[in-house]
């Protein structure tokens, strides 16, 4: 694919224009809707049963987005991102493709407001930390041409979503790691801040000690949904106004893992995935799911053949169901758009929600879920 030419904002320009962005984006719609009228589909069963009629290309979903009622209607430029937490985030990546940025700076900037704020438990220094009560932080970036970067277990790094793009664009490899990560990101003159507990980290962790004992905690999301160690990770997929797509996804990862633990969200085709010429997806949720059914790239392959947004997000959860038992235990919600503007959201159980924004608004809005349909 012949990479678009356009205006890109400088890296220093588009962090400088978040503020800016934030205060001349549009109202956010204070309403929650039910995303894509997850009611008026037929009933999805449990998953597996519908694996074998996928594999047949004569009865997965049409592309068009009239012969798909319950899809989104196509948007451009289009941004969403997982979570209520990214409503700030999407309005900064609308205040970026406002000024000029490419889907990949915006993808970039609008994370960045996450991974900067004091009190997300879940995104950026302020994290939930690992056994051993340090905050180690995975990330990835990915453009329309294929390019991608990622850093993973790597501590101290303010912006570790600038460091992932810094691996792209400015390293031969895709992936760099901890120390080496750190080194790099000191060489390019990122902020680096010593470790220190957010106060309500500390708190959650004096507490984890006392309650847990130290004892492994394998499926930490096995909590009630919406639960405080439950969710969280901002994946962000954007389709800017000439049509090119980005990803981002930056997390903390799972409060309390192992020290050494990487999940999905540095994992190109897990956590994220873009084909310019397809379209994009990102996930977040219990990442030893993701990774396993590398399910944003399942999404885009799905589009690649022929499904909708929303088809190819339900195809790729049917995935995770089929090869990770106990679904009731976890989460994973997914996110998907498609090159020409139309969007897909679903989840393996409720409590799913993301940022959808348009030049004119931004809403909060719930993905419907399988456990949901499955009676
Ligand atoms: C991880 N996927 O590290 C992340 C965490 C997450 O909702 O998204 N939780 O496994």
């Amino acid at each position: 694919m012949t990479p678009i030419a356009s205006p890109r904002l400088s890296r220093r320009a588009a962090v400088r224009s978040l503020g800016a962005a934030v205060a001349a984006s549009p109202a956010i719609v204070a309403c929650r809707e039910p995303w894509a009228h997850a009611a008026d589909r037929p009933p999805i069963g449990d998953g597996r049963d519908q694996i074998a009629d996928l594999e047949d290309p004569a009865k997965r979903p049409q592309p068009a987005a009239e012969e798909n009622p319950g899809d989104a209607p196509a948007e451009r430029p289009l941004v969403l991102s997982t979570w209520r937490h990214g409503l700030a985030a999407n309005e900064a990546a609308i205040g970026i493709l406002r000024e000029g940025g490419s889907a990949l700076d915006a993808a970039e900037g609008g994370v960045m407001v996450t991974e900067a704020e004091p009190d997300n438990l879940s995104v950026g220094l302020a994290g939930l930390p690992d056994r051993d009560g340090l905050v180690t932080l995975d990330a990835s970036i990915m453009d329309h041409d294929g390019r991608a970067g990622a850093v993973c277990f790597v501590q101290g790094v303010r912006h570790p979503i600038a460091l992932a793009r810094m691996v792209m664009e400015k390293t031969p490899h895709v992936m760099l790691a901890g120390i080496g990560a750190e080194r790099f990101a000191r060489e390019q003159g990122l902020e680096i801040v010593e470790q220190d507990l957010s106060p309500a980290a500390r708190e959650r962790y004096e507490k984890w000690l006392i309650d847990s004992r130290y004892e492994p905690v394998v499926n930490i999301e096995n909590e009630p949904v919406g639960g405080p160690d439950n969710h969280d990770t901002i994946g962000m997929i954007v389709l800017d106004g000439e049509g090119r797509l980005a990803a981002s996804c930056t997390t903390s990862g799972l409060g309390f893992k192992m020290h050494g633990r990487v999940g999905d969200s540095p994992i190109i085709g897990a956590g994220l995935f873009v084909d310019g010429g397809i379209g994009a997806a990102t996930c977040t949720g219990l990442g030893e799911t993701v990774m396993k059914t590398l399910t944003s790239f399942l999404a885009v392959e799905r589009m690649r053949e022929g499904d909708t947004p929303q088809a190819a997000c339900e195809a790729a959860i049917r995935r995770v169901v089929e090869k990770n038992p106990n679904p009731e235990s976890y989460q994973v919600g997914i996110l998907a758009i498609s090159r020409d503007g139309r969007s897909g959201a679903y989840a393996v159980q409720r409590g799913f929600d993301f940022a959808r924004s348009t030049l004119e608004e931004t809403t909060l809005l719930d993905s419907p879920s399988l456990l949901e349909t499955r009676g």
